[in-house]
């Protein structure tokens, strides 16, 4: 069993579909620093969360980073969702290149003792990068563009992210974890957990 600390109910639907294990929910507010790196929010929202929970927890941190705006809304990606929408970013951004980031940190406090993952840059984009234990970063991302919102599925900004001429809103919850940033990160996290 995996605890899951978050709010987005996108994103542990995404998680249970793709983990062979159970992933239990607990939406702690963790306290997200400021900061342009998804990594380092990541990791000190583990750490929070493994302290309110009392065992190994994990949290992911993600972001649409769109090129021809230097790469906004990135880390603010809620904050701007909830304020212009993901109408607002497909206006300002239409046509542009953009990546999607995906952070998921584990933190099973000091007993921490797996060899830290190393670095793999295969071809589905997936980077397994390590840092400081007690946490481990799986990070995954897709590069796609934005286009004016089309399809009903998924959460977010995937009504204006456009893959191999699909929205990931016109994915099945499958077709996109096979391609997204997420399901790569997940796929990132399940190698290291196995
Ligand atoms: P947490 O409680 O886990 O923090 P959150 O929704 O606030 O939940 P983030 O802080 O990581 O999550 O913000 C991520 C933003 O990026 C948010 O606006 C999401 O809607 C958007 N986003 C992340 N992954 C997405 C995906 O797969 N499809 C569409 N939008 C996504
Ligand atoms: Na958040």
């Amino acid at each position: 069993m995996l605890t899951f600390v978050t709010g987005n109910a996108g994103k542990v639907r995404e998680a249970r579909r793709y983990l062979d294990q159970d992933v239990e929910q607990v939406s702690h507010d963790y306290v997200e620093i400021q900061s342009p790196d998804l990594a380092a929010i990541a990791a000190r929202g583990a750490r929070e969360a493994y302290a309110y929970v009392g065992g190994p927890v994990f949290v992911e941190d993600s972001g649409l980073f769109v090129e021809d705006l230097d790469g906004f809304p990135g880390p603010y990606s809620a904050y701007v969702e909830d304020t212009i929408g993901i109408e607002g970013v497909a206006e300002l951004g239409a046509g542009s290149r953009a990546t999607f980031r995906s952070v998921i940190a584990f933190c099973d406090g000091d007993a921490f003792a797996r060899a830290p993952p190393g670095i793999d840059e295969g071809e589905g984009h997936t980077i397994v990068a390590s840092v400081d234990a007690p946490v481990a970063l799986l990070v995954g991302e897709v590069t796609g563009e934005i286009v004016q919102p089309r399809g009903s599925e998924g959460f977010g900004y995937d009504p204006i992210f456009e893959f191999e001429g699909e929205t990931f809103a016109e994915r099945s919850m499958e077709a996109k974890n096979e391609v997204s940033h997420r399901g790569r990160a997940l796929e990132a996290f399940a190698d290291w957990l196995a």
